[in-house]
């Protein structure tokens, strides 16, 4: 059986990733931070089925040594990370102990429990920011706007530099904006898909959100799992762009999840100056064609149909909420 770690397992890709993984008969670890509330929401269900989680932090070396000496992992996937844009520039160091130093912790602790591991580096379009040519792919130079993309692309470059210091076999991946059910509320499509099923339920009248002509490349985070997978299966470690190659504004994503549920989101987005950012990222379109042509990756859910599954999946949630009296 083989053996797998994964770092922000709690978050939404460690729950897929796990997901898949179990289903590839994978030990599943999963590293899980201290906290005096529960995460666990979105793999709750998979600690039935076998997945282990052993305390750590990115934060603190010993506690990566200690996850690695004691599950044995053969694979680990580094997906924790202060993940959300804004919150960087109200805690840019925050974000670079974890986001960016935290990679080379992890890659420390596997050079001294065992180099033969497998690093996987959830890597960003974010990293692209004000983007140099379009489409963006593996060789396309970045140019990050947000402390977090800065982060990112420090986690990114130092993963390279240790496959080319050490021989590690250890990859990147450059994913591209994913969604879905378990996507974080404060994400703009989740925020939207949610806001719209509250709306539906009589719960709230308006929606306040930030730039809507902002575009994002938005795949499925099941497809985007995968394809994390299939790069640490290859014979040479090597870095990927993983994207859907189509472009929509956030403005276009409103519309179709309003019209889900039979309501025009012009009468309740009211945009708000407190949700700009202070540089934005204005258009991402990915270029996978490498990741296509190597790994035999493709997504298999479309922009709309992604859009549609999480205002259906919100519409249910809010629904069972107002049966429990706002308990989920
Ligand atoms: P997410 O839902 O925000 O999950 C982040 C995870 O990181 C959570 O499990 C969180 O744990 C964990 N974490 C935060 N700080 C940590 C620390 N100090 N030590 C250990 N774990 C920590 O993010 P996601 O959307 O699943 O994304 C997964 C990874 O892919 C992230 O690195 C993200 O930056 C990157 N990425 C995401 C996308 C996307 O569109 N989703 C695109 C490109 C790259 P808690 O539950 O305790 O907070
Ligand atoms: O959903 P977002 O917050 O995602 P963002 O900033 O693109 O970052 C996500 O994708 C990255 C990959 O490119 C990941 F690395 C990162 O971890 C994260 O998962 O915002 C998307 C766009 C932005 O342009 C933002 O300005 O939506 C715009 N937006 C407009 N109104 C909003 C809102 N974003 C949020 N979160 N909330 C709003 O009200």
């Amino acid at each position: 059986m083989k053996k797998a770690l994964i770092t922000g397992i709690t978050g939404q890709d460690g729950s897929y990733l796990a997901e898949f993984l179990l289903g590839k008969g994978y030990r599943v670890y999963g590293l899980q931070r201290r906290s005096s509330t529960i995460t666990t929401e979105r793999v709750d269900h998979l600690l039935k089925e076998g997945v282990e989680l052993v305390s750590g932090d990115l934060i603190d070396e010993n506690s990566l040594i200690r996850a690695l000496e004691s599950t044995k992992a053969e694979e680990v996937y580094n997906l924790g990370a202060q993940s959300f844009v804004p919150t960087s520039w109200d805690q840019p160091i925050l974000t670079g102990e974890i986001t960016a130093l935290g990679v080379t912790r992890m890659l420390e602790a596997i050079r001294i429990v065992n180099p033969k591991i497998r690093f996987y580096q959830a890597s960003s379009s974010e990293m692209f920011g004000k983007v140099q040519e379009s489409p963006q792919s593996e060789k396309t130079p970045f140019y990050p706007r947000s402390p977090y993309g800065v982060a990112k692309a420090y986690g990114h470059w130092i993963t390279v530099n240790y496959r080319e210091s050490y021989g590690m076999f250890a990859v990147s991946g450059i994913l591209f904006n994913h969604e879905s059910p378990r996507r974080g509320l404060e994400f703009v499509t989740r925020k939207v898909t949610h806001g719209v099923a509250r709306i539906k339920a009589g719960l709230q009248k308006e929606l306040r959100m930030g730039n809507l002509e902002a575009k994002r490349d938005w795949g499925f985070a099941g497809d985007y799992v995968r394809a994390m997978w299939l790069m640490l299966q290859q014979k040479q470690p090597d870095d990927y762009v993983i994207a859907s190659g189509e472009t929509h504004s956030v403005r276009e994503m409103c519309e179709i999840a309003f019209a889900r549920a039979g309501l025009d989101y012009r009468r309740h987005i009211v945009q708000d100056r407190k949700y700009f950012r202070p540089a934005e990222v204005h258009v991402l379109t990915g270029d996978a064609r490498k990741a296509r042509r190597k790994l035999g990756w493709k997504p298999d859910v479309g922009f709309k149909n992604l859009i549609t599954m999480m205002v259906d999946k919100d519409m249910e949630l809010v629904a069972a909420e107002v049966r429990n009296g706002g308990r989920v």
